[in-house]
């Protein structure tokens, strides 16, 4: 409340929330919970209170129902259980959208909502116990490189991910702070045939490092939610000429400003 007062903005990106990755949100689902849906339930009605004109929230395609037809589509949200591994972070991200509807059925707010797929680029949180897949392994392929040790990949590498470069995530939610108009959600994801494996997007890590040594699977650890496959044709509906980085490009361009922001990164 106080930064709004302070600010007193006319358009917010609501992006606070506690994240991490599928090893974080196994350990403290409850915390998940919690944590976003009182982050969640503060900004919305800040931004209520303050008369705030447009307001854009950052879901995840993990709150999407596990068991599905694919692709997913922004219908689909609230059709059943999310995957265990994150309940407590999608159920809190699904009240999102409740919220916007709420809002705007009762006060008339424009409060929506983005849904992005795995995101990464440089800032990420590089944590190799908290963060997501890609900053965790770009983290472990430098230190693989510079001890001269294996690169360990967790779980068994199948599971699939459609992963967006934050750079590209950020224009997308620019254009719908301009000119989006709806409540209802919008999926951001690349296509679905950029969906990649984990073990995939780990040999582009390992190629952008110009690692040579061992690759290793831990498959003791688990390997989560196995694809959730979502669909971007409404945002190719309003955005026909977007152009994603490909992944290839990005993850190295994630690699370069890692390896130059080594010591200050967050990890
Ligand atoms: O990005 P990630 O942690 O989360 O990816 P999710 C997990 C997948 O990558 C699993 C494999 O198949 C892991 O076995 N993996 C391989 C690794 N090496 C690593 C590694 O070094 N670190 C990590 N973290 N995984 C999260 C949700 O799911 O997705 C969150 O739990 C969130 O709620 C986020 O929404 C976008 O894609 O499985």
């Amino acid at each position: 409340m106080a930064l709004f007062e302070k600010h007193k903005p006319t358009h917010v990106i609501h992006l606070a929330a506690m994240v991490g990755g599928l090893f974080r949100n196994l350990a403290f689902n409850l915390d998940f919970f919690r944590c976003n849906m009182k982050i969640n339930d503060n900004v919305l009605h800040a931004c209520f209170v303050h008369g705030v004109k447009k307001c854009v929230s950052c879901l995840s395609t993990c709150a999407f129902p596990d068991k599905i037809t694919y692709p997913i589509n922004e219908l689909n949200l609230h059709d059943g259980p999310p995957h265990d591994s994150n309940f407590g972070f999608a159920y809190a991200k699904r009240m999102l959208d409740v919220m916007n509807r709420g809002y705007n059925s009762q006060h008339n707010c424009t409060f929506t909502s983005v849904i992005p797929t795995n995101v990464f680029g440089p800032h990420d949180n590089f944590n190799l116990q908290d963060g997501h897949a890609l900053p965790g392994l770009v983290h472990k392929g430098y230190l693989a490189k510079k001890e001269n040790k294996p690169f360990v990949i967790w779980g068994t590498g199948s599971p699939r991910r459609q992963f967006i470069y934050s750079l590209d995530l950020a224009r997308v939610i620019i254009w719908v702070l301009r000119e989006y108009d709806d409540v209802s959600p919008m999926i951001a994801s690349v296509g679905e045939e950029d969906e990649v494996s984990i073990k995939e997007a780990a040999e582009m890590v390992v190629r952008a490092h110009g690692f040579k040594g061992k690759i290793v699977y831990d498959t003791s650890k688990s390997d989560g939610q196995f694809k959730k496959t979502a669909s971007n044709a409404k945002l190719r509906k309003y955005l026909p000429d977007f152009k994603f980085t490909p992944t290839e490009k990005a993850i190295q361009e994630t690699v370069d400003w890692f390896i130059k922001n080594y010591e200050t990164a967050r990890k």
